[in-house]
């Protein structure tokens, strides 16, 4: 095995002239091997540690190891710890698996170790059960300066000290003057309203940086913590938020770089409001009215933030509202006039904007009014429906429709006939009189009929004259039907 080494440093020193960049400003810093120890077996399943003190404050990032596995063997374990009074520590600063090593090998760590020049640190390896091969490390007998032992973990979990040093290179960036802590930053991923509120949900980056120091080490969190942490140590720590919903946060953070210089808990809140209002509209009449109709919109808003305004559009078909709409005022409110429809939405104060909605239009001033008139025939009475200009009465007023047809034509042999009234789309009360006249002399009265007729709906109400009345029929005789209408607002007339 002595044989090889040369060769060995002539590997390793092309290895360090190719994988150093300048630019990060990695140096050689401890050396153990001058090239010319034997290598030993490492046995299965044991732990060997080798101390060392840097000779720069920075990162460990790479270890040279002159090692080399034979045969199929399964990862060794290499670990930087400190090693306070020469003794391997519990706190794993850097770890690393080495699969295997045709000759000696540079092994980088994914998280570099943050050490300090001259301060002790144990680079500790562990062996796993032998798969058939052979780990070999170099061993020399007291040549690393700055060190001084290795240590094997005994059945007893104890350090014993050992004769012989390992042969190890680390590697570092040098980064002196590190006296500042971290900083921890928590950034969200949008900007706030103008109101401080947050459309959620509301995507949080927390990031610790250390700027030119040795690096992060560990960034805390605490969420909604009951009393403000005081220190990193501070007991009550959350995962770190990533998703903010509804609510008010405070997030405290704090990092710990390599050299263990804590920052002090910082607090950020966060009012997240992901929740878009809800409006309802009131004041549109079932019914047709007089006036034009005053609009009342009523916004409600969950999330926290509130209600900033509801904008509107109005016309007969209105287009989506904007925030260059109307903003709708309590103390001024909209008004429909015929045919008129209001389209709202309401916006919060985060920025949530609630889906439009459309209202029914409003019915303002005086429908035409339809009825249904006789148009007496030489057989039969024909029924037309026309439209009567009305003079202006709103719906609640009574109405008086008057139909008049010929005896003779009207009735069958029963002396019976019917009239039918409608209400248009409002309920009503319709009072039917009937009498029979001979020119303009009312020769008999038939008694009145109340009915209550349903919105939508006709109501037949049915009439037979009495012997009496039958008596007083003659030829010219006609039959005339006034019906009053209370709440109609187009009420028909039929008679039949
Ligand atoms: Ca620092
Ligand atoms: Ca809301």
């Amino acid at each position: 095995m002595r044989r090889l080494l040369p060769a060995l440093l002539t590997t390793v020193a092309v290895a360090l002239a190719g994988a150093v960049p300048a630019a990060e400003a990695q140096v050689l810093d401890q050396t153990s091997s001058s090239g010319s120890g034997g290598y030993t077996v490492i046995g299965d399943t044991v732990t060997y540690a080798q101390t060392f003190r840097p000779g720069h404050d920075g990162r460990l990032v790479r270890l040279h190891l002159y090692v080399t596995s034979v045969g199929n063997v399964l990862p060794l374990r290499v670990q930087i710890r400190p090693a306070p009074g020469n003794v391997p520590g519990e706190k794993v600063l850097a770890e690393q698996l080495l699969a295997s090593a045709p000759s000696s090998v540079d092994l980088d760590f994914a998280k570099p170790a943050a050490v300090r020049q001259d301060a002790t640190y144990a680079l500790v390896i562990t062996s796993a059960t032998s798969s058939g091969g052979v780990w070999r490390w170099n061993m020399n007998n007291g040549e690393y300066s700055r060190g001084d032992f290795v240590y094997r973990l005994g059945s007893m979990g104890s350090w014993t000290v050992s004769g012989f040093d390992l042969g190890f290179r680390t590697f570092m960036n040098a980064v002196p003057g590190d006296t500042a802590p971290p900083t921890t930053t928590v950034t969200p991923a949008t900007a706030a309203a103008p109101s401080g509120w947050w459309r959620g949900p509301l995507t949080v980056t927390v990031k610790g940086d250390d700027g030119p120091g040795v690096g992060v080490d560990e960034t805390r969190c605490w969420v909604n913590a009951p009393t403000p942490p005081a220190s990193f140590g501070a007991p009550g720590t959350s995962p770190c938020p990533t998703v903010l919903t509804d609510g008010e946060h405070t997030v405290h953070t704090a990092s710990i770089d390599g050299f263990e210089q804590a920052e002090a808990p910082q607090a950020r809140t966060f009012r997240v409001d992901g929740t878009a209002p809800s409006t309802t509209v009131s004041g549109i009449a079932s019914g047709r009215t007089v006036a034009p109709q005053e609009i009342t919109l009523s916004a409600g808003d969950a999330g926290g933030s509130g209600i900033a305004a509801t904008h509107y559009e109005i016309g007969p078909d209105p287009p989506a509202p904007t925030a260059g709409s109307p903003v709708y005022d309590p103390a001024d409110k909209p008004v429909l006039q015929d045919g008129e429809r209001i389209r709202f939405a309401s916006t919060d104060r985060a920025g949530n904007v609630e889906p439009d909605t459309t209202s029914v239009p409003a019915q303002v001033g005086v429908e035409p009014r339809v009825v249904t008139v006789e148009v007496p025939g030489p057989v039969r009475t024909e029924t037309r429906t026309v439209t009567v200009p009305q003079p202006g009465p709103e719906a609640a007023e009574p109405a008086t429709t008057t139909l008049s047809a010929r005896a003779r034509d009207l009735l069958g042999s029963g002396h019976r006939f019917s009239v039918t009234v409608g209400c248009g789309r409002t309920a009503c009360r319709a009072t039917v009189t009937p009498e029979i006249r001979v020119g303009r002399r009312v020769v008999a009265r038939l008694k009145p009929v109340t009915a209550t007729v349903a919105a939508g709906k006709a109501k037949r109400v049915r009439f037979a004259l009495t012997k009496a009345q039958r008596a007083k029929l003659s030829r010219s005789a006609r039959v005339r039907v006034t019906v009053r209408t209370e709440g109609a607002a187009a009420p028909s007339v039929t008679l039949g």
